[in-house]
């Protein structure tokens, strides 16, 4: 079964994912506020990938016989200036979070839990091409921006998740 010290950066973990989709979903609203459908459901969609990847750690905590924590989500941004700033945002967090494998694979590998060391290969990978949209998302900002183009940058936005 699980040890006490990855049990507990799991469950951690949890919570950051939990407040990632909390977070997504906010921004959600804001761009649907603001009449962008394609960045609003773009966000939406993210939200429930985040809720997935929490619920993949709740499935392991579970199944390897340890106790997963349900997390409380609190101080969720709902003040977004534009939509530029949400879309840095968005890149900030997913290097933040990506740090966070980063360190719990570390946190394994010296613990001798090889196992779950490799349970989290998937969320490196996974990390990998969420940076990738991310930052894909600020491209395609930079290079369209302008008055005019702002419903064009919605729609490109809005079809990164059908690409990849
Ligand atoms: Fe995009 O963060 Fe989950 O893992």
């Amino acid at each position: 079964s699980l040890q006490e010290s990855v049990q507990e950066i799991l469950n951690q973990q949890m919570a950051v994912e939990a407040h990632s989709s909390a977070l997504y979903l906010s921004m959600s609203a804001w761009c649907y506020a603001q009449g962008l459908r394609g960045t609003g459901e773009f966000f939406r969609k993210q939200a429930d990938e985040e809720r997935e990847h929490m619920m993949k750690i709740f499935n392991y905590i579970t199944h390897a016989g340890g106790l997963a924590v349900s997390p409380e989500t609190s101080n969720i941004e709902r003040n977004f200036t534009d939509l530029r700033s949400i879309l840095v945002m968005s890149l900030e967090q997913e290097i933040q979070i990506t740090e966070n494998f980063n360190k719990m694979t570390e946190h394994c590998q010296k613990a001798r839990d090889y196992q779950t060391a490799r349970f989290l290969q998937w969320y490196l990978d996974e990390q990998y091409e969420e940076e990738k949209q991310a930052r894909r998302c600020i491209e395609i900002f930079d290079q369209m921006n302008s008055k005019d183009a702002i419903f064009d940058i919605d729609r490109e936005i809005h079809d990164l998740k059908k690409k990849d």
